[in-house]
């Protein structure tokens, strides 16, 4: 593959001109905000002839095409990331230094895109970045929110959630495609015509319509000239000439078509593992899935002839059921538009679409009112009610009599639309998203589905780029790595177990712990700048940082120091290691419980954090506003990695082995892909504690689990949990934390009391976290174990997971991607 190089005193004069046309100013006055701007869209120049060249190998190629839809994509920032996957970042570091500016600082002006909540929206991230590296043809198609996951700012302790204006000074990244604009279809009612051969045709009228207009972004693989798409859309009112229109009827639409316009892309939802319900909701989501599938169709038919054999080149990846209408959209346009019989589209839609689950949790489970969805999606509700309709007789002739199979597994039952139950009925793969997660979807969840159509289950454990988490994040180690190994791990994470040999070498450990030590002064010093704690980097960086949610177990955390805390307040003098409790998480605005949490940990921070008597041997600090950019930093300086939640919940985690490749412990349950890290790494090299699933699951069903028994029989928990309702960490206000105290310990509401089992493991975790003192005492035996890890952390590349996808789920065409010589025109 031909590289170009990079011509460094080309962009150099690049970043003067843009900032002297874009700011009117000389580079010396300009701002460093300025000279982003300036250093992106020269960096958008390098990109834009690869991205023409990728475009121009698929139209020459023909290769299978996959569309990852997403209602969610946690980009995070491009300046650095498109860098490195160019590999100019060490050449545009010294132009800029000759500039006499500093990357560093220009990278920390761009905003992070923030399209997506947490794990689901990273991984869609990650599967971008894994699929252009790799060579493999895809769209990321999702929305262009206007205002991305919320800024969180803690006052008096408290979480404030303001507005992300991340577009305010335009994306310079971003190209607006409105010669691709589709129409959008809502509401209104469909009339059937029949046509002189007797063929109904059903039309959508009195509808309300929108312009999607396609905003697309580059995905630069890692120096392969390969530069995909993500294709976010954008809406934009229909006909804004008929505000001036004197035909009353007229205007009126036009004004609602404006707002709708407007309200549709206005902002992401900010619940992870969450449904909330909101028929704004499922407008957005016909919305970019209605244009996405349009696009990709009428993509196909540049070419084709045959609309039946659209399978053979588009392969739709259903990201959660959140995109789920697509199946009903694909057969309507291929029924209304294409003129398919209804066999005909649905072997087409079948073949085309495969959807992935995200979670077990009940709350989160997408489930539609049929008034709403009819009303909204009238001919498309039509297309549900007749894939439901012969499902149904598929479930009765596989289960004759069987009503309670039919209850059990219908899309359509009690006034609701289930859309998962859509997601398996419509597509030829179903898969969860680590090997346990998969197995309890099979066994519990799902087992009825699995049971009729097991041939459409598998796993796919998730992954994450080495490229941003490590290449990008932690450049020391990176290094580091490449000094011992070679460079090749950044496209093949399997070379990084070539490290294992130098687990016992002490010169190695030793680099590994310095490097390990860099990192925590960096984040150290971010610490103090941005919550103005002064922690030490020599004390034990624990980590936990991810969405607040109950069953993460956040609160068995705080509990922990909180009763850490006590026994140094009442052994003065024990042996205690120095340690520094690190969280980050933000809270669905709407989530009570997770916001009081976040008060909890910042309350016990306040006390702990100005009691002078404790030497400092104890630190608790919440960074405030966790996301993509300061993720980075914070992988790369944690010593231990907290992977808490109760066992059977955590689906995946993605977290975990962003950690792990950085050379964390980690202390976890046996949950989601830590069960697979473990068995990477060896469980004498991890800290597990603990009930198994089996375990939590078996309580769930059969109960037997009383925490009062807990309360009263351990004098240390019940000490923590009086301080809940004592005023200790709320002297103001003793009353503060009470639901806290309650979600433990009453059984009031509906929820069993502690569903989350969080007094049932606190015996298990302290004594756990007491071994990680111990073994963080012993230099050797704790470089060794980091080192390790990172050198087990092989398999948990996001390229490894989306070669299983297209080995097993969407067998795609690899590309090679050659650019022009210099001197020949670029078409
Ligand atoms: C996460 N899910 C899983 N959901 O919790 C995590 N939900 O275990 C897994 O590693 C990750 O997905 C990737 O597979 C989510 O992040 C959401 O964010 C979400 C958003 C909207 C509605 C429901």
């Amino acid at each position: 593959m031909s590289k170009r190089p990079f011509d460094k005193e080309l962009f150099k004069r690049s970043v003067v001109y843009n900032v002297k046309t874009l700011y009117r100013t000389p580079i010396e006055e300009a701002t460093q905000h300025q000279i982003f701007h300036a250093v992106a869209l020269a960096t958008k120049d390098a990109i834009i002839d690869a991205w023409i060249a990728t475009q121009e190998q698929m139209k020459k190629q023909d290769p299978k095409i996959v569309y990852y839809m997403s209602m969610e994509f946690l980009m995070g920032r491009a300046l650095g990331n498109n860098l490195i996957n160019l590999t100019y970042y060490d050449e545009v570091k010294e132009a800029l230094e000759e500039l006499g500016c500093d990357l560093n600082v220009i990278e920390d002006q761009e905003p992070d895109a923030a399209l997506g909540n947490g794990g689901l929206g990273r991984l869609a991230a990650c599967f971008l970045d894994s699929l252009a590296t790799l060579g493999y043809a895809a769209y990321g198609c999702g929305i262009r929110y206007r205002y991305g996951m919320f800024k969180q700012k803690i006052e008096n302790g408290y979480q404030k959630e303001i507005p992300d204006d991340w577009l305010v000074d335009g994306n310079p990244f971003e190209l607006r495609r409105p010669e691709y604009a589709k129409i959008v279809k809502f509401g209104g009612y469909v009339d059937v015509e029949v046509d002189q051969n007797g063929k109904n045709h059903f039309i959508q009228k009195g509808y309300q319509a929108v312009r999607a207009i396609p905003c697309d972004l580059p995905v630069v693989g890692y120096g392969n000239n390969v530069v995909n798409t993500l294709r976010i859309w954008d809406a934009e009112a229909m006909n804004t000439f008929r505000l001036d229109a004197f035909d009353k009827g007229d205007y009126q639409q036009a004004v609602e078509e404006e707002n709708l316009a407007k309200l549709l892309v206005e902002v992401l939802y900010p619940n992870d593992n969450h449904m909330a319900g909101k028929e704004l909701r499922l407008k957005q989501q016909y919305f970019f899935i209605s244009a996405s599938v349009q696009e990709a169709i009428a993509r196909y038919k540049r070419n084709h002839d045959d609309i039946r054999k659209f399978y053979e080149k588009a392969a739709f990846q259903l990201n959660d059921t959140h995109p789920t209408v697509a199946v009903a959209e694909l057969m309507r346009i291929l029924i209304d538009e294409e003129g398919l019989e209804w066999d005909e589209a649905w072997e087409v839609t079948t073949k085309t679409c495969a959807y992935t689950n995200h979670t077990i949790m009940a709350e989160a489970l997408e489930k539609w009112p049929i008034e709403l969805f009819s009303r909204l999606l009238p001919r498309v509700y039509q297309i549900v009610e007749e894939i439901n309709r012969r499902f149904v007789l598929d479930i009765q002739a596989k289960y004759p009599g069987d009503q309670e199979k039919i209850r059990k597994m219908a899309i359509i039952y009690d006034g609701q639309v289930k859309m998962a139950h859509l997601a398996i009925a419509a597509g030829h793969s179903v898969n969860g998203v680590a090997r346990l997660h998969t197995e309890i979807l099979k066994k519990q969840e799902l087992k009825d589905f699995y049971e009729m159509m097991p041939e459409k289950f598998n796993n796919k454990t998730n992954g994450i780029t080495q490229r941003r988490f490590l290449l990008h994040g932690n450049p020391l180690l990176a290094q580091w790595v490449t000094d011992h190994i070679g460079d090749e791990w950044i496209t093949d994470l399997s070379q990084i177990s070539k490290l294992k040999v130098y687990a016992d070498d002490e010169k190695a450990q030793q680099e590994f712990m310095n490097i390990k030590y860099q990192n925590k002064v960096r984040l150290a010093k971010y610490i103090q700048e941005h919550n103005g704690v002064t922690v030490d980097p020599r004390s034990i960086f624990d980590v936990q940082v991810k969405r607040l949610h109950e069953y993460k177990r956040q609160l068995l955390n705080i509990l922990h120091v909180m009763y850490l805390y006590n026994k140094i307040k009442e052994h003065p003098d024990m042996e205690f290691y120095p340690r520094t409790f690190i969280f980050g998480a933000k809270a669905a605005a709407g989530y009570r419980r997770a916001k009081l949490t976040i008060k909890l940990i910042n309350s016990v921070a306040d006390v702990i954090n100005n009691d002078a008597s404790i030497n400092g041997k104890l630190k608790v600090v919440f960074i405030e506003d966790y996301r993509v950019s300061n993720a980075e930093l914070i992988f790369a300086a944690a010593d231990v990695s907290e992977q808490i939640s109760t066992a059977s919940k955590e689906a995946s985690g993605t977290g975990n082995m962003k950690f792990m490749l950085n050379g964390a412990l980690t202390i976890g349950t046996m949950d989601g892909a830590n069960v697979e890290m473990v068995e990477e790494m060896g469980e004498e090299n991890a800290f597990i504690f603990g009930l198994s699933a089996d375990e939590v699951i078996n309580y769930e069903q059969h109960g037997g689990y009383n925490p009062m028994d807990i309360f009263n029989s351990d004098q240390d928990i019940r000490h923590v949990l009086m301080q809940l309702i004592n005023g200790y960490y709320a002297p103001q206000d003793p009353e503060l934390f009470r639901d806290l105290y309650d979600s433990l310990l009453n059984t009031n509401n509906s929820d069993r009391a502690d569903t989350y089992f969080i007094l049932k493991d606190f015996r298990s975790y302290a004594e756990t976290h007491a071994k990680i003192e111990a073994v963080y005492r012993d230099e050797k035996q704790w470089a060794k174990k980091a080192l390790w890890n990172t050198a087990c952390s092989g398999k948990f590349s996001s390229d490894r997971t989306i070669q299983e996808y297209v080995d097993d789920i969407w067998h795609l065409d690899k590309m090679t991607v050659e650019l022009p010589k210099e001197d020949e025109p670029v078409k």
